[in-house]
């Protein structure tokens, strides 16, 4: 007898899918199998029972200076992940001038123990910080690499940014650790440029935010870091890709044999620039970096994610209050802080409009929103049904009907920009090692069941 078992759903992995009972002990599954008994059982004829979603890329507290910090912190941020079917999440450790790595994660964690009721691993930021520590860039990340963290964050813009010799320098040291860069490719010196030019010349409408940062920019940043990234010999994640340029520029690399990712997010394919032009708050609702593209870079995402252009989708889950988006709007669309929620939305919604709608299989819905993310990271127990692996697990009902409203989801925003987005298929439970935090759609978990992840290394 198991301790749980989750009877008769159809299990689907990255690579299969098949009808079966899922046993679990002591927070791992302990059997795939048929007439599997539980002391607790689960009943999911009808069901999907698919590997709980890893979103590798989200912001919990993030202080953008100014008193500006974005409103998700990891108790409202990770019950809203777990509503939504995620049960590992991989936020940011930003160390402050001066602050060991070790400092920084502990500072972090302090804000993640006993609150997170989903299991989390951290990115490491290397700003232009960590090249003036003693011991430079590469002691950063031996020391980083020590507390289990193997993805770090490489930014190209804002005040974390760094030039081009800074980032191959980063990436030499995070090939020495077997890691994973992360990228923020944006053309900052560019877009500072036509940002200042639009202000001066007196536009402050939300829709310069996307005129300010042009596609062809932001493709020049990735194709550059990519170039940085082949010549030292290190895989390298390109973030929130919104815009066909910079797939275009992904494509290339991996059909010449480069380990090249790309990401996108559901504000990138369920949204486009049109959104700049809503009325009044919700056009700064849609403000995120990079921006929204046109319909047709929007339809190319998901053809992207059919065809392997790209290989993940996150969330970049970002929000701020309606006051911060409005103060922001009034002082002009450089002044909004970007960025939007989507971590509660993001596997019911890629469900609906990738699988449901035909555009690719139920195992590659798996594969965008958990396998890979989980491989890629370098999380090994996670993002598969099978013996020996963390269940973590969620029960799927993929005939249910949704319409998402700010008021029927849990982040701490209070406004969605995907008001009224009719979806089919619904999370129905969703356990995180074994404990079940979402049961009939509705949280029953407590603060801190989720746990810190270390990792040893990345793909
Ligand atoms: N973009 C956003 O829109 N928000 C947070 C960080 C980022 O890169
Ligand atoms: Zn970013």
């Amino acid at each position: 007898m198991y301790e749980l078992v989750i009877k008769k759903g159809r299990v689907i992995n990255s690579d299969a899918a098949f009808t079966a009972d899922v046993a679990v002990e002591d927070g791992k599954i302990a059997a795939v199998g048929a007439e599997l008994a539980g002391r607790r059982e689960i009943q999911a004829a009808g069901k999907l029972v698919i590997p709980g979603g890893v979103d590798t890329h989200l912001h919990f507290t993030l202080d953008l200076g100014g008193g500006l910090v974005s409103t998700d912190d990891f108790f409202t941020g990770s019950r809203a992940a777990a509503l939504g079917g995620t049960t590992t999440v991989v936020p940011f450790i930003h160390p402050e001038e001066g602050e060991s790595a070790a400092e920084a994660f502990n500072r972090r964690q302090r804000e993640a123990v006993g609150q997170s009721v989903v299991d989390y691993g951290w990115h490491m930021n290397i700003g232009p910080e960590a090249f003036r520590r003693s011991g430079g860039v590469r002691s950063f990340v031996e020391e980083t690499a020590a507390l289990g963290i193997s993805t770090y964050k490489l930014y190209m813009a804002y005040g974390y940014r760094l030039n081009d010799a800074q980032l191959l320098q980063a990436m030499e040291a995070i090939a020495g650790v077997g890691g994973l860069p992360v990228v923020h490719a944006e053309n900052w010196e560019l877009l500072s440029h036509l940002v200042q030019r639009a202000v001066d010349a007196g536009h402050r409408h939300p829709r310069w935010h996307e005129k300010t940062r042009p596609a062809e920019f932001e493709a020049e940043a990735a194709a550059r870091v990519i170039a940085i990234a082949r010549w030292v010999g290190l895989p390298v994640e390109i973030f929130h890709v919104g815009t066909r340029e910079v797939v275009a520029q992904i494509r290339r690399a991996r059909r010449e044999g480069a380990a090249v990712y790309g990401e996108t997010c559901p504000q990138y394919l369920f949204l486009n620039n049109g959104a700049f032009e809503r009325e009044g708050i919700e056009a700064a609702y849609a403000v995120c970096a990079p921006p929204l593209r046109s319909e047709e870079d929007r339809r190319g995402m998901w053809q992207a994610l059919a065809e392997d252009d790209l290989q993940i989708v996150s969330t970049d889950h970002c929000p701020f209050t309606k006051e911060q988006k409005r103060a922001g709007l009034q002082a002009g669309f450089h002044k909004i802080p970007g960025g939007v929620p989507s971590l509660e939305m993001r596997m019911a919604a890629l469900y609906s409009e990738g699988v449901a709608k035909g555009r690719f299989s139920e195992n590659r819905w798996v594969e965008l929103c958990s396998t890979f993310p989980a491989r890629l990271h370098g999380f090994a127990q996670k993002g598969v049904i099978a013996p020996g692996y963390d269940a973590d697990l969620v029960v799927f009902d993929p005939a249910a009907r949704r319409t998402i409203t700010a008021e029927g989801l849990h982040e701490a925003c209070g406004w969605t920009p995907y008001e009224g987005l009719e979806l089919t298929g619904a999370v129905e439970s969703t356990i995180v090692r074994g404990t079940p935090v979402v049961e009939q759609g509705r949280f029953t978990g407590e603060r801190g069941i989720g746990g810190y992840r270390s990792r040893s290394g990345a793909l």
